[in-house]
């Protein structure tokens, strides 16, 4: 009896977690990103006023349950000296949400370096990655057609993974349930693919 019940017991409540990386350059928006999943996805949390976030340094972590799902997310620092850190992280995780700022025209090309690294990496292989055109919100931003375009040359580094580019805004919330509901489907369907390379002893 007590089996059966514990057994009902985790089936109802118990959470499968996934980890996902929050990567992209510094001011693009990740942290921001973060908190409107939290205030979007967690019942009674009460964020921080997103308009006062200032830029990550180091790491921020934060949980997001989506059904039985539980996405533990790592936000990490985008700065230059930061970036040498994120391959720490790969082997960890199930899913990669890259953000590039679409207000920053200038920045674009060292975002798409950074990008490149990331699909680059074997440690990363088959993992999903969501790309985030945030900032959206401003009228004069970089279309998704324009990123697209400017990140073309990384698209046969992606290889066989699940990828999506959304069009989002952190600071409104547009498109940041579409994106993480898309993130929760790729990394719930890997789970039930055969193991990646990395995983074999
Ligand atoms: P980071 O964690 O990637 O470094 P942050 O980036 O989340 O700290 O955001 C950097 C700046 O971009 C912040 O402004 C933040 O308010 C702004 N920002 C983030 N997302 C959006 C968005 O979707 N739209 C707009 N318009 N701005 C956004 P400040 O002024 O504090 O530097």
């Amino acid at each position: 009896m007590y089996t059966l019940l514990s057994g009902l017991y985790k089936y109802m409540f118990q959470k499968d977690e996934y980890c996902i990386l929050i990567l992209g350059l510094d001011n693009a928006g990740k942290t921001t990103f973060l908190e409107q999943s939290k205030t979007r996805f967690n019942r009674n949390y009460k964020g921080m006023n997103l308009s006062k976030i200032t830029t990550t340094v180091g790491l921020n972590i934060g949980t997001v349950d989506v059904g039985k799902a539980r996405l533990m997310f790592w936000d990490l620092g985008g700065q230059e000296e930061l970036q040498s850190l994120w391959d720490k992280y790969y082997a960890e995780c199930h899913g990669v949400i890259y953000v590039i700022d679409s207000t920053d025209e200038e920045r674009l090309s060292e975002s798409k370096q950074a990008f490149e690294k990331v699909v680059s990496s074997e440690s990363l292989d088959g993992v999903p990655i969501l790309v985030l055109a945030n900032k959206q919100d401003v009228e004069t931003c970089l279309s998704i057609p324009d990123i697209k375009t400017a990140f073309s040359d990384c698209t046969c580094k992606i290889g066989r993974r699940d990828c999506l580019t959304q069009a989002c805004s952190a600071l409104t919330g547009k498109g940041v349930r579409e994106g993480i509901e898309w993130m929760v489907k790729c990394v719930v369907r890997n789970v039930h693919r055969p193991p990646r390379q990395r995983d074999i002893t």
